[in-house]
């Protein structure tokens, strides 16, 4: 029986609020206040017009260390549409031209449905650095071997904090956005939006069940035990995503990463018509494919050669590299 529960909480309005900044490492040293308005950007990291982000390193004033702040204009939620905001007195217009039938205009619609989502990673790491720069991305095949030889060492000597997963399972940070929570230890999780969503445009649904347990790291490490925990996730978290936002499991991509940033096992919820990233096919495994492959081969995962992409600047690029695992290209020298 599932203990889970169902919070019903309304959802809040993230532009009537100052930017909510979560000050989650409190007890690791963080400040708990992050002066976002005195941030001044010394590098801009990668810049993706698709996605309209932008990822800028600087420096906080009065702060030491270095800060990552992602700018990434928000989608146009329907129901706004339909208000004032966008078409109001209010709104000022720039003519760029007309032209016979044909108008070109600079829209400023009010500051309320105008907001920026800011993401802001204080203080950052190199390992920070490294992931959101633009750099050159390679796909590998890990092996079994590979994996035990040169993936596993390096990311039980390398790998990202995992304290704000721990503080989500523990009630400490996020509590008020979970979305349903599943005590049991062996096969719970919880379901919180992610990061990256803004927790409420239908349009760009992102949820995140993370499992109670600690020792799984990837998908690398499942098998047929893991299925009641799998099955658990798959099902309740479409009904908590149907009772809350009102979209079926049908609607839903739901998938685990091949190589995670983060080796706590997670899986990842999102809206099918979403492009959200990493969902290509060199990165994402559907969990129900997972199950499947797991059902006719306990140790299907174990065995299995699994493509990842691995971007140049990563250290576990030079450890595949220098075992001859990517293909090389002639590098042009400037002279
Ligand atoms: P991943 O596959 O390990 O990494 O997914 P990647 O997708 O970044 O390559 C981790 C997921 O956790 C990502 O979708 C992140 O946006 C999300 N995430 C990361 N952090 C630090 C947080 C956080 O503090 N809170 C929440 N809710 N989600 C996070």
């Amino acid at each position: 029986m599932s203990d889970g529960n169902l919070q019903s909480d309304v959802l809040e309005t993230p532009c009537a609020k100052k930017p909510k900044i979560d000050h989650e490492n409190e007890k690791n040293g963080n400040d708990n206040q992050i002066p976002l308005n005195t941030f001044t950007p010394t590098k801009v990291l990668s810049n993706n017009t698709n996605r309209k982000t932008v990822f800028l390193l600087g420096k906080f004033k009065d702060k030491s260390g270095v800060a990552i702040v992602i700018l990434e204009k928000n989608a146009f939620k329907e129901e706004e549409l339909s208000s004032e905001g966008y078409f109001s007195a209010e709104t000022r217009v720039h003519t760029f031209f007309n032209n016979d039938i044909y108008g070109n205009f600079e829209c400023y619609p009010i500051s309320k449905i105008n907001g920026v989502k800011t993401t802001v990673i204080y203080p950052a790491t190199d390992k920070h650095i490294a992931k959101y720069s633009k750099q050159e991305v390679h796909i590998v095949l890990e092996s079994p071997d590979c994996y035990k030889n040169l993936t596993l060492p390096h990311l039980q000597k390398e790998q990202f904090n995992l304290q704000w997963v721990y503080n989500i399972l523990e009630g400490k940070s996020e509590a008020d956005r979970v979305v349903y929570d599943n005590k049991c230890e062996k096969e719970g999780f919880v379901l919180v939006p992610d990061l990256k969503w803004d927790g409420l445009t239908k349009e760009s649904l992102y949820l995140l069940a993370i499992v109670r347990q600690r020792n799984i790291k990837s998908l690398r490490d499942l098998n047929e035990t893991h299925l009641p925990l799998l099955k658990r996730i798959r099902d309740e978290g479409k009904k908590a995503i149907l009772d809350k936002y009102n979209v079926a499991g049908s609607q839903l991509r739901i998938y685990f990463h091949y190589q995670p940033s983060f080796y706590h096992l997670h899986i990842h919820f999102t809206y099918l018509q979403h492009e959200a990233p990493g969902i290509y096919a060199e990165k994402s495994h559907l969990l129900d494919t997972v199950i499947n492959n797991i059902e006719i081969m306990n140790d299907y995962y174990n065995k299995a050669t699994l493509p990842f992409t691995i971007r140049e600047m990563d250290p576990l690029f030079n450890i595949y590299e220098t075992n001859g695992y990517v293909e090389k290209i002639k590098r042009i020298v400037n002279k």
